[in-house]
């Protein structure tokens, strides 16, 4: 099951700017299932452990301090090939190398404010999928 799920997050830029309804109807008119969803802030602390992976990249404090600097909302999504799909409708971290009409083209505003995130992995799906969210949160 878990290899039909991925974890998004809003990101506090493209929450300021608006655009929580946007993303969310271009996810689902892509056939992605909301599982769980909430809106919510991570702490330094939950930012720093979120992106444990990429402690020691040169970017890793600017990250944690924009992750927390605001509200996000974090979603489970369902979808057959979910993490590859969801790459796909994103489009590149680097915004301006992120194909035309993906969520980061349209909606992102630098590589290190890039609108939204998705897992990389079905490990990585998963484990983040827990980290904010219950067993009886996601449906
Ligand atoms: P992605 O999987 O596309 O979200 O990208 P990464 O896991 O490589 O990076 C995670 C986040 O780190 C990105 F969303 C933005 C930030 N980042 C930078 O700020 N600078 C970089 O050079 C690379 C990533």
């Amino acid at each position: 099951m878990a290899t039909n799920r991925t974890l998004t997050m809003i990101k506090p830029d493209a929450v300021k700017a608006g655009h929580i309804g946007a993303i969310l109807n271009q996810i689902t008119e892509a056939g992605f299932r909301i599982v769980s969803m909430k809106m919510t802030q991570l702490t330094k602390n939950g930012a720093e452990r979120f992106y444990e992976v990429h402690r020691e990249r040169p970017f890793y404090g600017e990250l944690v301090e924009f992750m927390s600097s605001g509200p996000i909302v974090a979603a489970i999504l369902e979808k057959d090939n979910a993490v590859a799909d969801f790459r796909k409708l994103i489009g590149a971290t680097n915004p301006a190398e992120a194909a035309e009409g993906t969520i980061r083209a349209r909606f992102a505003k630098s590589l290190g404010e890039n609108a939204v995130h998705g897992s990389d992995s079905d490990e990585n799906a998963e484990i983040e999928g827990n980290f904010h969210f219950a067993g009886v949160e996601q449906f």
